[in-house]
């Protein structure tokens, strides 16, 4: 099994190689890859230093595997080019989220519709992806008819440039700005840029994403994203009214059974997910369950997750194992 990873020296494509290597992930040989500018420079990997290869080069070496976190003009250009090749592309960026043609997967929840034929396979946002893995076994018990979002988002889902910004602000000194206002004691309900509608392209992307990966458009939702000061992972408030009722100790033992899922929920040891504890781990974790007691069948929770791990690398190297363990590649 010949792997590349395209954004090699990137945020989430250092991630994607810690995974790799926790996973013992069965490659024979790894490739990677990075723009021009960091070509021959080198990244670590297993206490060694491996050279850094361009897209093309890779593109020749055919590998089984590409995952590919290097933005979506890269995966625009350069996904189709590996896929012709006869490699398996398993992508990070928005590029083929939304593509009738591409799938859009997480392991947990639709593993099970990829076939050998996909050569693009999209991975969601992070966002959603956390939100999804704590959505899915509630839809399947009591079936959603909306669901109400309000994301607080780690500067690291921005990059490092955001990451910089807020060190730089932190300590007083002046920098790049990722942002365009402060971060540092400050929330910005903006995270990316805003649509025709209103909306900006990250709430738009927990709308339409959600209804894909269920497959089901009637699923309504309203997004609200915001980008505060916090590196450890994205928070959700989420409000879901049901076409069924439930009790909340049904609720948490459908959350706690599903994979990947951590239920923290003890208001009598103020116990619930932060981002401080989600950080470097691959669980989604939920807490603060309750009755919407406003109007029926609804409920409140809160979701906490890595967005670099499960929201990102984890969830793409989840995705390659099911691969290699079904012979999809
Ligand atoms: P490079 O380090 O050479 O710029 P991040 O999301 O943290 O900014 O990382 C983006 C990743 O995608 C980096 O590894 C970056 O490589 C890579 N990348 C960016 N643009 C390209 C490109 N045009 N071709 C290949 N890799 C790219
Ligand atoms: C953020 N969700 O936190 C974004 C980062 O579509 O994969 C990832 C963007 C994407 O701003």
């Amino acid at each position: 099994m010949k792997v590349a990873v395209v954004g090699a020296t990137g945020m989430v494509g250092t991630i994607i190689l810690k995974v790799l290597e926790e996973r013992n992930f069965p490659f024979t040989e790894l490739y990677f890859v990075a723009s021009e500018r960091s070509i021959g420079t080198e990244v670590t990997f297993k206490n060694r230093a491996h050279k850094v290869i361009g897209l093309q080069e890779a593109v020749d070496l055919k590998p089984d595997l590409a995952l590919f976190s290097a933005g979506g003009d890269t995966s625009l250009e350069w996904a189709p080019k590996f896929a012709e090749n006869g490699t398996t592309v398993i992508d990070n960026s928005s590029a083929w989220r939304m593509d009738k043609t591409k799938k859009l997967i997480i392991p947990e929840i639709n593993a099970g519709e990829l076939t050998s034929e996909d050569k693009i396979i999209a991975n969601p946002n992070c966002s959603t992806i956390q939100l999804l893995m704590a959505l899915k076994p509630l839809h399947d018990k009591y079936t959603i008819k909306r669901v109400v979002v309000s994301t607080y988002q780690s500067i690291t889902g921005t990059g490092v440039k955001a990451v910089q910004q807020l060190e730089n602000e932190y300590r007083g000194a002046k920098g790049e700005m990722a942002y365009a206002y402060p971060i540092h004691k400050n929330a910005l309900p903006q995270c990316d840029v805003f649509t025709e509608n209103g909306y900006t392209k990250e709430e738009m992307k927990l709308t339409n994403e959600t209804k894909k990966i269920l497959g089901d458009d009637t699923v309504l939702v309203s997004a609200t994203a915001i980008r505060i000061p916090v590196v450890g992972g994205h928070s959700e408030s989420v409000n879901i009214q049901f076409e069924n009722d439930f009790t909340e100790g049904d609720v948490r033992r459908i959350l706690s059974d599903f994979p990947g899922v951590t239920v923290q929920d003890n208001p009598e040891l103020n116990t619930y997910p932060m981002p401080i504890y989600a950080e470097g781990k691959d669980d989604v974790f939920v807490g603060r369950i309750r009755r919407d007691y406003s109007q029926p069948n609804t409920l409140n929770m809160w979701i906490v997750a890595d967005n670099l791990r499960k929201g990102a690398a984890t969830n793409a190297v989840q995705i390659a194992e099911y691969l290699v363990e079904n012979k999809l590649v």
